[in-house]
């Protein structure tokens, strides 16, 4: 089976600042929360940190060549904030800037094209002191922060995202403390995602001045499929639908929130202020989309926030983060966005899975063959939406490497490069050779796995 994909479009890969980089306090970096939660006592599987993660700040020159050698057109990281603004407002870093500078160059040398996500998660820790996102003043912070990188690099990278799953942020990192910076408190949850989605919008304004490129945003899109054709199960996927996947795409492109918000929240959703949304609603480039997995929903009144249970599925295939593998669920995601948003340009800016992977067999060779056949299942789900008519400019497989996949250390590996956190040796698995070999066949899918 050969599968074409339009020209030009592009074929990468992802990875974020924190989860790769190590390096913490070289050349002037600042601590961001991500340093602090992952050295408070208990918080961290295996108390694992990033202290060194991959070491990609002193190795990146090597994983750009491995990123030449799998053929890579793209590469979409994070920018460490803290690093180019230690107190995360005023003072620049000239050492952060030298960092991000001599990557951009490294991946153009290489012909790969930069896609820069300005917050994947790490908020200088400074700014967390004065409130973080629930602040107000947080979306003048991060347009602050983002006008100075606008302006550093915007002649050399051409697609920026402003924020990597505000929905994520705000339930992990608010309601059940598993991400920094570990609060659980419902009241919270809309404040921050309110914050995130102005700060987003003062960005793109920030953009519009200096910036001559595109920017989008990025969300996770995890769509919900009813257990039963019931009314009650139908209205728990409808519920769980608006809670994370229409909740930041309403309020980006059309102006306001799902209206089942206001129900979900109860006592603890906020007036907002209608001038917010001139703010928050800012015409996008495009949106990114990141996709995993689906959930099966059916009602459930012990479920206190959605009444919405999650139903596992015995036939399927579970990763090892417990994510079901259906990828019939990426071309109804993309099929969906485009439903309720229209015609944008659309990027798959994260998709992967995370198996466990045998010890390296003779040669070296990494057999991984749960992540290829994934692979394979969810490229064949986005050409089935390009041939629906979905405008779908690119895909960036999560991860390049085996990263510190947040409160989960490196229990988790969605790298196609195995990563070796002893040695930090690099050795692309099985997985990444099919990648690249669907990069150089521009797309054209191999029936058989490696
Ligand atoms: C994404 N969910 O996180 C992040 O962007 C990455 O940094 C992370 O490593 C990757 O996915 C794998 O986890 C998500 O619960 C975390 O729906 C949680 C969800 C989705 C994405």
């Amino acid at each position: 089976m050969a599968l074409r994909f339009p020209d030009g479009f592009l074929w990468g890969c992802a990875t974020a600042a924190y989860q790769i980089e190590g390096a913490p306090e070289a050349d002037g970096k600042g601590p961001s929360i991500w340093d602090r939660f992952v050295h408070t006592p208990g918080l961290m599987q295996d108390g694992a940190t990033g202290d060194v993660a991959c070491d990609h700040y002193h190795r990146f020159r090597e994983d750009v060549a491995l990123m030449k050698q799998l053929g890579m057109q793209a590469y979409r990281f994070s920018l460490s904030w803290s690093r180019i603004l230690p107190e995360g407002a005023g003072r620049v870093n000239p050492g952060g800037l030298a960092f991000y500078s001599d990557l951009i160059d490294e991946l153009l040398a290489h012909g790969i094209e930069p896609i820069i996500t300005l917050y994947h998660w790490d908020l200088p820790a400074v700014l967390e002191d004065q409130g973080g996102w629930l602040n107000r003043a947080s979306s003048q912070w991060f347009a602050d922060y983002a006008r100075i990188v606008f302006e550093a690099f915007d002649g050399r990278v051409k697609t920026w995202a402003t924020i990597n799953e505000p929905w994520v942020i705000s339930h992990e990192g608010y309601l059940r403390g598993t991400l920094a910076p570990g609060h659980r408190n419902l009241f919270e949850v809309p404040l921050v995602s309110h914050n995130l989605m102005r700060a987003h919008g003062a960005a793109v304004q920030a953009y519009r001045e200096v910036g001559h490129h595109a920017i989008g945003l990025v969300v996770n899109i995890e769509p919900k499929y009813p257990a039963t054709p019931s009314e009650a199960d139908a209205a728990a996927a409808h519920r769980a639908s608006a809670y994370m996947n229409a909740q930041y795409l309403d309020a980006a492109l059309l102006g306001h929130y799902p209206p089942e918000l206001r129900e979900i929240f109860g006592e603890a959703w906020p007036e907002h202020d209608p001038a917010d949304f001139d703010l928050i609603r800012q015409p996008l480039d495009f949106i990114g989309v990141n996709y995993y997995t689906r959930a099966v929903t059916r009602r459930d009144d012990h479920d206190w926030l959605l009444q919405a249970g999650v139903v596992r599925q015995t036939q399927a295939t579970y990763s090892e983060t417990h994510w079901e593998v259906f990828a019939q669920g990426l071309t109804d995601t993309l099929e969906w966005v485009r439903e309720r948003y229209g015609d944008i340009p659309l990027y798959i800016t994260e998709n992967g899975a995370a198996f466990f992977d045998p010890p390296k067999a003779e040669g070296g060779r990494i057999r991984d063959p749960l992540r290829t056949d994934y692979l394979q299942k969810h490229l064949l789900a986005v050409h089935a939406a390009i041939t629906q008519g979905v405008d779908i400019r690119g895909y960036m497989v999560w991860s390049l490497l085996d990263n510190l996949e947040w409160s989960q250390g490196y229990s988790k590996r969605f790298g196609i490069v195995h990563v070796n956190f002893e040695t930090l040796e690099r050795t692309p698995k099985d997985s990444a050779r099919y990648y690249a070999q669907a990069i150089a066949r521009h797309g054209a899918i191999l029936a058989e796995p490696l």
